[in-house]
């Protein structure tokens, strides 16, 4: 279950050569090549399943998101805490369509309701003017 034309299943195939922060035979874990916190680290299944909502067996999502805190610990995010990230389709401007954790700490982050969701968000009015709606 690879897609050849996957970037991420490449990489979990070790086609494209990663630092895995984590690996098993099932997933791979690495660092975002766009950190957008000092920790910022993507897991993946090495099957390919386009997004959540791609008919994932269960077993899979289970070993998925119990590899999450052996990422936390490994990165040593795991006592201050940290944020899960998994953007699924275009209204969540998903860019890499292989289903993938983003496993963000090292910093305080704000919550969602206080940042910027996009001209779209029900909080629009604190970032965006009418024009830009
Ligand atoms: P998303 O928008 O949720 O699909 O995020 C995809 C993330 O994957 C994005 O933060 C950048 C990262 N990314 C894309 N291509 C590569 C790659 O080849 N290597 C690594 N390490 N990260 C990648």
């Amino acid at each position: 279950m690879i897609d050849e034309n996957c970037i991420f299943c490449k990489i979990g195939a070790g086609e494209i050569p990663t630092n895995p922060v984590y690996e098993d035979d099932r997933v791979i874990a690495f660092d975002d090549l766009e950190p957008l916190m000092p920790v910022h680290t993507l897991i993946i299944p090495k099957n390919h399943y386009a997004n959540i909502g791609d008919n994932v067996p269960e077993d899979e999502l289970g070993h998925l998101f119990g590899t999450v805190q052996k990422v936390a610990e490994i990165k040593g995010i795991a006592k201050d805490g940290y944020r899960l990230l998994i953007n699924t389709g275009e209204n969540a401007s998903q860019s890499v369509k292989h289903l993938h954790i983003h496993v963000l700490g090292g910093g305080l982050m704000p919550r969602p309701n206080d940042q910027d969701w996009g001209s779209a968000a029900t909080n629009a009015d604190k970032f965006y003017s009418d024009e830009d709606k």
